[in-house]
């Protein structure tokens, strides 16, 4: 048994909460609209917003038009992720395997809990822990495995509570469209149109066979989606907290292409092993330690989970430049914390603007 936590319009709730004078106003969270003029893409935006038809995603140019005397804001991710990491923790202080999944959204598994009435019991505590200490109203959806969570979390947004059991899957899922089913995206939903396949109820029904030609191992995966069941269990985040590795030289050194080098080869030993446990990193942290023991760390957070060796590279020789000074160095470390699982959904979340 799962609950899956969705903060309700994210970035447009947690600027409210700051302007106060918001509350109720239609909000958009984005890139600047120039009077129309604008090139980037909507964000987010509030409920009130919604109701004149603006989305994520949508061009700010078109959310003008549909709303010119709408508020128009432009993301702050880092104020944004701290809200985020608030959240998350409330939620790992309940207790139960957590994993963060994007910036607003986390599964838990109550799987030792006896029934839904519990699990439902302990997501209302959920709600009003996260409204009390923070202000916001997230929705949440409890379901036998990780999919029918997330789909019931979507269901009766904003501030939504919404079960679906096993007995209930088959009359709830049916007929929502495919779409719904994590992982469909629009071209996939295009080809399953094409096959005359419109609801989770159509996907259900088809062979798995005649998935599998068309799709490969994809279409094996979501008649099984299509069915409620996941194979997924959750990671947790707390498994590993950090991965790392150090150097010690054979004497201490101020070569500054030996450091760079030395740290290099580290950073792709790391590299690899994220690929291969199928991690996302944060942060970076560098460790120097210079001749006679000082040992100096610092570190970057990037606004979203990455895999990749650039951010590495990048930051890590950004630190480096600082440290490399006259003094000899002993020794040089890294270090990839904030550590989340590379679920389907960071893909998601790594096409998002910030
Ligand atoms: P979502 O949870 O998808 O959206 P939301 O929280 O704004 O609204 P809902 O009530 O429907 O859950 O995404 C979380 C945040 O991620 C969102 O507030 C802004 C950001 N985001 C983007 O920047 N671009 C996007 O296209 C989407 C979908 C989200
Ligand atoms: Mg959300």
């Amino acid at each position: 048994m799962f609950l899956h936590i969705d903060m309700d319009s994210f970035f447009a709730s947690a600027e409210v909460i700051r302007h106060p004078e918001l509350q109720g106003k239609p909000l958009v969270i984005g890139a600047p609209p120039k009077e129309g003029k604008g090139r980037g893409v909507v964000s987010t935006c509030s409920y009130e917003a919604r109701k004149f038809g603006i989305h994520s995603a949508m061009p700010v140019s078109r959310a003008w038009v549909l709303c010119p005397h709408a508020i128009f804001l432009p993301p702050d991710t880092k104020y944004y992720q701290v809200v985020s990491q608030r959240i998350m923790k409330i939620l790992i202080s309940f207790g139960y395997p957590f994993s963060q999944v994007s910036i607003d959204e986390a599964y838990i598994d109550v799987s030792t809990l006896e029934n839904y009435e519990s699990a439902q019991n302990l997501a209302g505590e959920i709600k009003l822990s996260i409204l009390n200490s923070e202000g916001l109203t997230c929705s949440i959806g409890i379901g036998p495995s990780m999919v029918t969570a997330k789909i019931a979390s979507d269901l009766n947004k904003p501030d939504g509570l919404v079960i679906i059991r096993p007995e209930t899957i088959i009359p709830i899922l049916s007929p929502l469209p495919v779409r719904t089913v994590p992982g469909i995206g629009k071209k996939t939903c295009v080809i399953l149109d094409g096959m005359g396949i419109k609801t989770i109820g159509d996907l259900m029904n088809t062979d798995v066979q005649k998935l599998t030609e068309k799709f490969g191992r994809f279409g094996a995966r979501m008649s099984e989606l299509s069915q409620g069941i996941d194979r997924e269990a959750i990671r947790e985040n707390e498994s590993f907290r950090s991965v790392s590795r150090e150097y010690t030289f054979e004497e201490d050194t101020n070569d500054k292409t030996l450091v760079i080098n030395t740290l290099e080869i580290l950073i792709n030993e790391l590299h690899n092993v994220i690929i291969a446990e199928k991690i996302l990193f944060k942060t970076v942290t560098v460790k120097i330690r210079y001749t006679g023991f000082k040992t100096y760390t610092r570190s970057v957070t990037l606004n979203h989970p990455s895999q990749a060796i650039i951010c590495i590279k990048e930051n890590a020789d950004k630190i480096l430049a600082d440290f490399i000074k006259k003094d000899k160095i002993r020794l040089v470390g890294i270090k990839l914390s904030n550590l989340l699982p590379a679920t389907t959904r960071q893909t998601v979340l790594a096409d998002f603007i910030f």
